[in-house]
């Protein structure tokens, strides 16, 4: 297969790891050249640049020499382009999966806004609060979800809440989340267990 697609790519990132299930889930791996590119907040890349001018990782460029991004798009580009099953469009399930989608990607935003700020020398003790109680309350709310997560067919919304709690386990170890939600865990325990994810552990390097 030729390897057509270059992505911008981080062990670390979350969003990134959304694309890298998607590929997985499709069959699209092998069609991807990874580049690692460090994409921090704080200090603009100019080689994401060059392609991405908000300096944001996943960035796609195809064989053409366009791009897309962010995550949201590439994910849906890359089922198109497999005619996979990860973006429902019939019905009910089409709106579950777009909203576990935005969720998922909300609550990633939340962390990571959340980890900024606690990284920096004189955080704001009111910013740390608020995105605390966002994740906290955001996890009871799948928590109580979660006989519908489970019930739902695998999809872009299933695997981005698995990410955005792949990245609490990777960046937030002590918020301890699995007693606050444990029905959710024990949904999460079997997510994990696709080839897709242990594919895709986040690691540090
Ligand atoms: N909404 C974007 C978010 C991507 C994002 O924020 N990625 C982080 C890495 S985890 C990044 O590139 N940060 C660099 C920056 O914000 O300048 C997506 O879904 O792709």
């Amino acid at each position: 297969m030729t390897t057509d697609l270059t992505l911008h790519w981080s062990p670390k990132s979350p969003y990134v790891r959304k694309v890298m299930i998607c590929a997985y889930e499709l069959g699209l791996v092998d069609r991807l050249t990874l580049v690692r590119s460090v994409a921090a907040m704080l200090k603009p890349n100019p080689s994401i640049m060059a392609c991405n001018p908000l300096s944001k990782i996943p960035t796609l460029v195809r064989a053409d020499g366009s791009t897309l991004f962010d995550s949201v798009v590439i994910c849906e580009y890359l089922n198109e382009l497999a005619k996979g099953p990860l973006f429902p469009s019939e019905g009910e399930t089409h709106w579950q999966a777009l909203r576990w989608h935005a969720f998922g990607d909300g609550l990633l935003d939340a962390l990571i806004l959340w980890r900024n700020e606690r990284e920096r020398t004189v955080p704001l003790q009111q910013l740390l609060d608020a995105f605390e109680l966002k994740v906290l309350a955001s996890l009871q709310l799948l928590d109580a979800e979660t006989e519908v997560l489970a019930q739902a067919p695998f999809s872009i919304g299933t695997l981005t809440i698995g990410c955005a709690l792949g990245y609490i386990d990777y960046r937030f170890d002590s918020l301890g989340w699995r007693e606050q939600a444990p029905r959710l865990a024990a949904w999460h325990k079997e997510l994990v267990k696709r080839p897709s994810f242990l594919a895709t552990k986040p690691v540090d390097g």
